[in-house]
């Protein structure tokens, strides 16, 4: 590897190792997760083109239905190792450190914009995706401003960043005051500061809260300008002292069980809420938004890394997940729209016609596309992160 690249490199793995400590989740994901497992195969089995019947998948939490995996071993007599992380934060030090032993990993598409040109990926071999042509030509067009020629990366699933909500708390909360369709409901101290009783969480994400609050503000997601930076921290450390927690998972069940009221979270984890409290029959009653003023959209990518120790069971494996009726099947239990066209025929219409899942014309003209940050811009926004964590 060229020096300077090899420089740079060095240089992303501390900005990733600092965003990854800058967050506590980064902290407790690695105490619980288990170490990267390896291709450990028994000699004799390394002749060309037979790899190990292993493979060692990385992806978010709560990301597939359950029988996902057993199913592709059954069908394949591949081992599945299958760890999860959820944020792009986690697996981004992983995957800039090299030689995590994984073979499929699930980054956001503005992630692997940066991992790729560090040379993180594999390029697809779609000679092998003989499924690949199910795919959304809308999502690949639109996803391809962050992977340009769809060279490394397949749609899995899309949403956007937006807020859940408990209907009867924020009204017992705010009365019929409040403003359900705009981020104000949790960046205006007017409201958040009611909330605060009922509990009010973000997720754990430096990029995805401060390009919420620049929406909400009228400034440009994508806008690099540290001024720009300081009027989201700023706007977000206002609210600050009334955010219970932040984390990116841990709110799902928070939401179903009534223990928080609102959330700024991701459109298939807050659904999970909704209908897990109404499977409870608890009296819990979630609803979602994509704030009127725009929210960030994301499609999270299907990709190999360049050191993949079973590349080939990686390019199985996502021929599997590109058939229709099996992501189908995982948007079905995980509320996420798929990038896969030819999916919404195996869904039933209660998926399929849920606005929610499947947004209309009208709330996809809010989603705003992210493009990869620069190597600086993310070092000042984590030092900003820290400061507003810490409340310093
Ligand atoms: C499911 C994954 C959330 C996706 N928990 C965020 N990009």
């Amino acid at each position: 590897m060229p020096m300077i690249q090899r420089a740079r490199r060095r240089d992303l793995v501390t900005l990733a190792l600092t965003a990854a400590m800058a967050t506590a989740l980064g902290l407790a994901m690695a105490s619980c997760g288990s170490p990267a497992p390896r291709g450990t195969e028994p000699a004799g089995s390394d002749k060309p083109g037979a790899e190990p019947r292993v493979l060692n998948v990385y992806n978010w939490s709560d990301y597939v239905a359950p029988e996902t995996i057993s199913r592709f071993e059954k069908e394949t007599g591949i081992k599945v190792n299958y760890d999860v992380y959820d944020t792009n934060e986690v697996l981004e030090t992983k995957l800039l450190t090299g030689h995590s032993g994984y073979d499929v990993v699930v980054p956001s598409a503005f992630f692997l914009e940066r991992q790729a040109r560090e040379g993180v990926f594999l390029p697809l071999d779609k000679t092998k995706l003989t499924n690949y042509h199910n795919l959304d030509k809308d999502v690949l067009r639109r996803v391809s401003l962050n992977d340009p020629d769809n060279r490394y990366g397949v749609p899995y699933m899309w949403q956007a960043t937006g807020i859940g909500y408990n209907i009867d708390k924020v009204r017992a909360a705010l009365g019929d005051d409040a403003p359900l369709d705009s981020w104000a409901l949790v960046f205006d101290p007017k409201y958040a500061s009611k909330l605060a009783a009922c509990g009010l969480t973000f997720v754990d994400s430096p990029p995805e809260v401060f390009d919420s609050a620049q929406i909400y503000l009228g400034i440009d997601p994508n806008s690099e300008r540290i001024e720009d930076l300081a009027a989201a921290e700023e706007l977000v450390k206002k609210v600050r002292p009334y955010v219970r927690y932040f984390h990116s998972s841990q709110y799902i069940n928070d939401l179903a069980n009534g223990e928080v009221c609102v959330s700024i979270g991701y459109t298939g984890d807050v659904l999970m809420a909704r209908d897990r409290a109404q499977e409870a029959g608890n009296g819990v009653k979630i609803a979602y938004i994509v704030p009127k003023e725009g929210a960030i959209f994301e499609v999270d990518m299907l990709a190999i890394p360049a050191d993949a120790p079973h590349p080939d069971n990686a390019h199985a494996f996502l021929n599997y997940i590109l058939r229709p009726e099996v992501v189908a099947e995982i948007s079905t239990f995980k509320k996420y729209p798929s990038g896969n066209a030819a999916a919404i025929a195996f869904l039933k219409p209660e998926i399929r016609d849920d606005k929610a899942i499947y947004p209309p014309p009208e709330i996809v003209a809010r989603f705003k596309d992210h493009r990869a940050e620069s190597l600086t811009y993310t070092r000042y926004e984590n030092r900003a992160w820290t400061r507003v964590r810490t409340g310093r």
